[in-house]
């Protein structure tokens, strides 16, 4: 199956956000999906602020033809669980670092799910790993998708091997700018 499609599409993808506050953090992520061509769609609903709406969009997304949910909330972060208290197709939760717990708070709260509910998490912040994650998914039945993860994984260790060998080449006081001391 190829899962690339026009932008008329339905979307595959659903990335939801507790607030547009953590868009930002989910820009990254998102040019992954348009350049790649995967259908997706950002919405802002909240478990708390908007809790009728986000328990009708995990409801309605298997029929929908969503595949997987991303879901990226701060704080007190019980969006990803509610989403997925209501859908059982695979979501990803992404802790936003905001306010005075920087996001650990968040981690906890979408981490700690009880048995039967289960929420994938990434780390603090990292929502291009939940894109990339939920390309994995997609990857399973689409194997141009595949092809993709793998060229992106081998410009990757282009990119880290060239650093090596530049780092080996200058030295590390170099390599960092500084001239070494006499
Ligand atoms: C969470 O509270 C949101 O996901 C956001 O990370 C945080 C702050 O939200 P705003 O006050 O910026 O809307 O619910």
């Amino acid at each position: 199956m190829d899962t690339r499609r026009d932008s008329k599409a339905s979307p595959l993808v659903g990335v939801v956000l507790g607030s547009d506050s953590d868009l930002p953090i989910m820009a990254s992520g998102l040019e992954i999906l348009n350049d790649w061509k995967v259908p997706f769609e950002v919405q802002v609903l909240s478990a708390h602020r908007t809790p009728a709406a986000a328990a009708n969009y995990a409801k309605t997304a298997r029929k929908r033809g969503l595949k997987v949910i991303i879901a990226a909330a701060g704080m007190a972060a019980h969006l990803p669980g509610v989403l997925a208290a209501y859908t059982d197709i695979p979501v990803i939760g992404v802790p936003i670092a905001s306010g005075n717990l920087r996001g650990v708070d968040a981690l906890y709260a979408i981490v700690q799910m009880p048995s039967g509910v289960p929420v994938a998490s990434v780390g603090i912040n990292a929502g291009k790993n939940a894109v990339l994650l939920a390309l994995e998914i997609l990857s399973l039945t689409d194997s141009i998708l595949q092809e993709k993860l793998e060229v992106y994984r081998q410009e990757q260790a282009k990119e880290v091997s060239a650093k090596n060998e530049k780092l080996e080449k200058l030295g590390y006081q170099c390599y960092l700018g500084n001239t070494p001391e006499v």
